[in-house]
């Protein structure tokens, strides 16, 4: 008799589980003070934002977060001229909660 620890479909669950917990930690900076439901009101604003869907804010995007268009710049921290999710998680908290 065979022994295997973890079915196909458990193996498939961890290593989803997992992959989200990474993405959840790469996407945003670990930041007691968010909670999810800030997290995830953020991840919104920056969605409904990005309006050509490329996964970041140019400066035109920007715009509809005053707060966040005068501190373009700042928030820009590699300068590429985009605000990723995380860049803009920096602007958003807590300006941005809606
Ligand atoms: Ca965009
Ligand atoms: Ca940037």
């Amino acid at each position: 008799m065979r022994h295997t620890f973890f079915s196909p479909l458990q193996r498939g669950f961890a290593a989803t589980a997992l992959a989200a917990l990474c993405l959840a930690g790469a996407e945003l900076p670990a930041r007691a003070e968010l909670s999810a439901v800030d997290r995830e009101a953020i991840e919104a604003a920056f969605a409904r934002a990005d309006t050509n869907g490329d996964g970041k804010l140019s400066r035109d995007e920007a715009q509809r977060f005053p707060e966040i268009a005068a501190r373009f710049d700042e928030l820009d921290k590699d300068r590429d001229g985009f605000l990723s999710l995380i860049e803009f998680s920096v602007g958003a908290t807590p300006p941005v909660k809606q």
